[in-house]
C-alpha cells in the first residue's frame, strides 16, 4: 500500500518524506487534478479527517483504495495569552489584514499582537494532527511541541512560525537550528511516529 499526502504544502510534504523513509510517499499532485478542501472543521483533529477523507473518496472514485490510503496534517501554533489564537486559523491568521495570508503577514501580524501586550516573547506550542484514510478506516494521532514565541524572526530553515519559535531547551530558533533538530523535536514528528504504528500494520 502506498501513501498519498493529503496536503499542498510542499514543507510539510519534503518533513514527512524525511521522516518516513520506510514507506512509499507520493505527494498529492502526483497521484490527483489539484483540487479544492474547505477546512471546516472547529479542531485540528475535525480538518485532518476533513482532509484525509476528501483525498481518500478520490482514490476510490479512481478505483485505486487496494493502492493507497491517503494521510494528512492539520496543524498550527498557539499561544495561551492570546487565548489559544492563532491555533486552527494559523495559515490564515492575517486574513483580515491581506487577501492573501503567507507565512510572513501571518508572522508580521503574531509579533504585533504580543508587542502590543509590551511583551517580548510569550509561551507558546506547536500542534499536529496526522489523520489517515484507507479501506481499513480513519486513523488519528497527535503530537505537540513547546517553547517561546519571540517577537523577532531569527534564522532560515522551517516554514511558517519557525523563525518566531523557540523549543524548550533551547536558545535558537527552530529557523536558525537545523532540519534533523527539527525531525527530533517537532509536534508533526511525534504524531507521525504514533502513526508509523498503524501504518505498520496497514500499509
Ligand atoms: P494543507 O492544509 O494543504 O496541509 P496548510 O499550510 O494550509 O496546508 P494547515 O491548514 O494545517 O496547512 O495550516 C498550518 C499552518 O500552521 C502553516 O501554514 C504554518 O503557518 C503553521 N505551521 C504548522 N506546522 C508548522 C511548522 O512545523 N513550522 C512552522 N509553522 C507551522
Amino acid at each position: 500500500m502506498k501513501i498519498v499526502l493529503a496536503t499542498s504544502n510542499g514543507d510539510k510534504v519534503k518533513e514527512i518524506k524525511e521522516f518516513y523513509k520506510e514507506f512509499e510517499i507520493y505527494a498529492l499532485s502526483e497521484v490527483l487534478e489539484p483540487f479544492y478542501i474547505d477546512e471546516t472543521g472547529k479542531s485540528f483533529k475535525q480538518n485532518a479527517l476533513i482532509k484525509s477523507r476528501a483525498v481518500y473518496e478520490k482514490i476510490c472514485q479512481k478505483g485505486l483504495e487496494n493502492e493507497f490510503i491517503s494521510l494528512s496534517d492539520d496543524s498550527g501554533i498557539s499561544l495561551p495569552i492570546l487565548n489559544g489564537e492563532p491555533g486552527i486559523y494559523s495559515a490564515r491568521y492575517s486574513l483580515d489584514l491581506v487577501t492573501k495570508p503567507t507565512d510572513k503577514t501571518n508572522r508580521q501580524k503574531l509579533i504585533s499582537k504580543i508587542k502590543a501586550l509590551n511583551l517580548k516573547s510569550s509561551p507558546a506550542f506547536y500542534t499536529a494532527c496526522i489523520a489517515v484514510s484507507s479501506k481499513f478506516g480513519d486513523f488519528t494521532t497527535h503530537g505537540f511541541m513547546y517553547g517561546d514565541a519571540i517577537t523577532q524572526e531569527r534564522g532560515k530553515n522551517g516554514f511558517g512560525y519557525d523563525f518566531m519559535f523557540i523549543p524548550k531547551g533551547f536558545d535558537k530558533t527552530i529557523s536558525e537550528l537545523d532540519i534533523e533538530t527539527k525531525l527530533k523535536l517537532s509536534h508533526r514528528s511525534k504524531a507521525l511516529e504514533l502513526m508509523r504504528y498503524i501504518l505498520k500494520t496497514i500499509v
